[in-house]
C-alpha cells in the first residue's frame, strides 16, 4: 500500500554557467540547489541572531500563525505584532507555532542589501523585493505555489530546511483550492483514501538545504517547506522571462486574491467548504475552470 509520494532527489551544483543552468533548470523549470550562488555575500558571515536582535531588535514585526490558511478573520492576515528582538527570543525558545514571512528588508533594514551581492546568473532579478523568513526548528510553510510566479532563490543562512516540490502541471491532483495558490492536502504524509488523485501524482522532488545553500524554486512549482532547525533565510525574486507568466502573478495578485480575501469576509466557512468541494471536482475531471 502506498503511503508517500516518489520524489526525486533535486541535483547539487557549484558554479555553474548561466548557459547550463537556463537550459537544464531555469527554461525547463527544475529545480536544483546552488552551493556556491550566495559564497560571498559577506551576509553568510555578518547575519546570525544576535547581529539581528543588536542592530534591528526595535523594529516591530508582523507575525503569523496557522490561522493564515484557516477560514476567518485572520485569513492570509497577520496575526501579531512583536518587536524583532522580542520574536527572535520565540523562535530561540523553539516555539514553532508562528513566523516572520515575506519580511522585505529592502524596506525595512534597507541597509542589509549591502550584505547581499546582486546575482547575475540569469537576467530579472527584483531589486525592490528581498524577502526574509524566521522561524523555529519544527516550523512547517504548508503546500502553495508563490503567487505572483516569479522564480525563487531561496537560502538559508544557520539550519537545515527541508523542501517538497511537486511541478505546477500536477494541481488538479494535488487538489488546489480555486482562487487561491494552496493545496490543503499534507504532502509529507499524503492521505491517498481521503484524497485519491494524489496516486496520479507522476513527479515530485525532495531536498534538504543546508546553510549557505540556495534552492532554485522554478516559477509555478508547489513547493512546502519543513523547519530542521530554528533558522532564517532570504528569498530573491527573478521575474519569469516569458510576460504571459508575468501577466498571470499580476491577476494573481490584484483580481484572484481579492476575490478570495473578499469572499472569505463574506462568507467564511462556507467560502472555504465551496472550494474544497470545488478542487476534488476539478481532480477528478469532473468540471472546467
Ligand atoms: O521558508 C518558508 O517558510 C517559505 C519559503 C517560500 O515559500 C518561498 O521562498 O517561496
Amino acid at each position: 500500500m502506498k503511503d508517500k509520494l516518489n520524489l526525486l532527489p533535486v541535483d547539487r551544483v557549484g558554479d555553474i554557467s548561466t548557459e547550463e543552468f537556463t537550459n537544464k533548470y531555469f527554461v525547463p523549470h527544475v529545480p536544483v540547489v546552488l552551493r556556491d550562488f550566495a559564497k560571498d555575500w559577506p551576509a553568510l558571515k555578518k547575519w546570525n541572531f544576535d547581529y539581528f536582535k543588536n542592530t534591528y531588535g526595535n523594529n516591530l514585526v508582523k507575525t503569523y500563525d496557522s490561522r493564515f490558511i484557516v477560514p476567518g478573520d485572520i485569513y492570509m492576515s497577520a496575526s501579531k505584532l512583536y518587536k524583532f528582538t522580542d520574536f527572535l527570543d520565540i523562535i530561540l525558545s523553539h516555539d514553532a507555532t508562528r513566523k516572520m514571512f515575506l519580511y522585505n528588508i529592502k524596506q525595512e533594514c534597507p541597509d542589509l542589501i549591502k550584505d547581499v551581492i546582486k546575482p547575475d546568473l540569469v537576467k530579472g532579478f527584483s531589486d525592490n523585493f528581498y524577502f526574509m523568513f524566521f522561524a523555529a526548528k519544527g516550523h512547517e510553510t504548508h503546500l502553495h505555489i508563490d503567487i505572483d510566479m516569479s522564480h525563487v532563490f531561496h537560502t538559508t543562512f544557520n539550519g537545515k530546511k527541508r523542501f517538497i516540490l511537486v511541478p505546477e502541471n500536477e494541481s488538479r491532483n494535488l487538489y488546489r483550492h480555486p482562487f487561491t495558490v494552496r493545496s490543503y492536502i499534507d504532502i509529507d504524509k499524503p492521505d491517498f483514501n481521503k484524497y485519491p488523485k494524489l496516486k496520479d501524482i507522476k513527479k515530485g522532488w525532495e531536498v534538504t538545504i543546508d546553510a549557505g545553500e540556495t534552492l532554485f524554486i522554478p516559477a509555478g512549482v508547489w513547493h512546502s517547506v519543513y523547519y530542521e532547525d530554528s533558522t532564517f533565510s532570504l528569498a530573491l525574486r527573478c521575474h519569469h522571462q516569458d510576460i504571459s507568466r508575468r501577466v498571470h502573478g499580476l491577476y494573481n495578485l490584484l483580481v484572484m486574491q481579492m476575490v478570495d480575501r473578499l469572499a472569505n469576509s463574506l462568507c467564511g466557512t462556507k467560502w472555504f467548504d465551496w472550494k474544497e468541494k470545488r478542487a476534488r471536482v476539478l481532480a477528478e475531471g469532473r468540471g472546467g475552470l
